[in-house]
């Protein structure tokens, strides 16, 4: 009989949906994900897994209890990791509520499918908790310890998934925990987040696809890490022997500014700059070109500025290694990554050129 354990992954085609499958599929583990119901289906991240025998697709939305019972109560699963929500902080600002229904009451019907279910002794849940809990911070560095301050209506949404996590826990005896993870990026990270944004649009201007990049608070300090590194924290968290929740965080901090600088570096342009606030310019120390500008558009009603994580209770307790990949290697493998796909786009668009005029006139570049 064969006894691989199950766990099933809500946000399966999300960033960090994508790496811990991968992760678990090479741990041995059955892997059910849960995807939502959309009129095309698009699950780039995760395509390459599709097709592999313990990779299984489950339709489900965390924004609906029915079809969260059918989901756990069918796959019985051994660990969820709850990755789902609406995970952008300036969207949360636009739509507060639909981001309080998905990211604060979809914690309460993963637990309580789990408990209806009658899995309450047996599953493991991970809940995906986040650096933004501390928001106007109180303290620097945050570590467990820190009172909480939430800064946006994301944040504050994740602040019950945190506490709801923690009275189950405590109540029901479940083990679930809270991984509270600072910012981890990667070359899957979705556009809209500020390094992507930024490596992107490097490797556009980089290859005269783009002119010109327009960014919110440079001075904005985050304490970055790989993705790939941080899926690892979440299962270890699952597998110790206590359920406990943890700090995961590079223990370094860097600015938006800074950020940029090196992306930029990477893709081949020095930038240098000047002025400030929203006078703030990056030019092409080359050049002397703009290509960075400030918009009051990418500006926050409130915005969290000083994340920077003590991540010494996972290191001390989990084992994990917090600066297996450096800042610098971080955003080297997304400029690299990014600076391809570039390449790719240019030359598909080359050879669509080529055969339109091709087919209009018979003739070929
Ligand atoms: P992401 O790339 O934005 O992925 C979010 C996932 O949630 C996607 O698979 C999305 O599905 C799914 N989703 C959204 N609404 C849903 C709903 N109503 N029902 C079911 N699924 C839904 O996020 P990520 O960066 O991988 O982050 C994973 C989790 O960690 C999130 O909970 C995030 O808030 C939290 N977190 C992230 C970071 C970070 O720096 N990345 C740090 C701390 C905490 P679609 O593909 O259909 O949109
Ligand atoms: O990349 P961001 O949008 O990420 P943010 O707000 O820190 O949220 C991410 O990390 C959280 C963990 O702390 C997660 F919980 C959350 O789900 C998400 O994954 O913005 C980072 C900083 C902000 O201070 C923002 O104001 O960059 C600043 N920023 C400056 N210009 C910008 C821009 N952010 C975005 N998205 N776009 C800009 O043009």
């Amino acid at each position: 009989m064969d006894m691989a354990k199950r766990a099933l992954i809500t946000g399966v085609t999300g960033q960090d949906g994508s790496y811990l499958s991968e992760l678990l599929l090479e741990k041995g583990y059955d892997v059910h994900g849960m995807i939502r119901r959309s009129s095309v289906d698009y699950r780039e991240r995760i395509a390459h897994l599709e097709g592999n025998p313990r990779f299984h697709l489950h339709y489900g939305d965390l924004g609906d209890s029915m079809s969260m019972m059918q989901v756990i109560g069918t796959v019985r699963p051994d660990e969820i990791y709850n990755l789902a929500a609406q995970s952008h902080v300036q969207v949360s600002f636009d739509v507060p509520e639909y981001t309080a229904d998905v990211v604060a009451i979809g914690v309460l019907r993963v637990l309580e499918a789990v408990r209806l279910c009658g899995l309450a002794e047996t599953c493991r849940i991970y809940q995906a908790s986040t650096s933004e809990l501390y928001g106007k911070v109180e303290e620097v560095p945050q570590r467990e310890t820190t009172p909480f301050h939430p800064y946006s209506p994301y944040a504050v949404a994740k602040q019950y998934g945190f506490w709801i996590v923690r009275e189950y826990r405590e109540a029901y005896h479940m083990f679930c925990c809270s991984g509270i993870l600072f910012n981890h990026e990667s070359e899957r990270r979705g556009e809209t987040f500020v390094t992507r944004k930024i490596t992107l649009a490097a490797a556009r201007i980089a290859q005269g696809k783009q002119d010109k990049l327009y960014l919110g608070n440079l001075s904005s300090l985050r304490d970055w890490g790989y993705a790939k590194d941080y899926v690892e924290c979440m299962w270890l968290i699952l597998q110790n022997e206590k359920p406990e929740d943890y700090v995961i965080a590079t223990g370094q901090q860097h600015s938006v500014r800074e950020f940029a600088t090196l992306a930029f570096h990477y893709a081949g342009i020095e930038l240098e700059w000047q002025g400030e606030g929203l006078e703030e310019q990056g030019i092409d120390a080359a050049d002397g070109r703009v290509l960075v500008e400030v918009s009051p558009d990418f500006y926050r009603p409130t915005d969290v500025v000083n994340l920077w994580g003590d991540p010494s209770k996972a290191k001390k307790e989990l084992g994990w290694n917090p600066t297996r990949t450096s800042f610098e290697e971080l955003v080297k493998i997304m400029v690299d990554h990014d600076m391809e796909k570039v390449a790719v786009e240019r030359a598909e668009e080359h050879i669509k050129t080529n055969l339109e005029e091709y087919l209009e006139k018979g003739v070929v570049k």
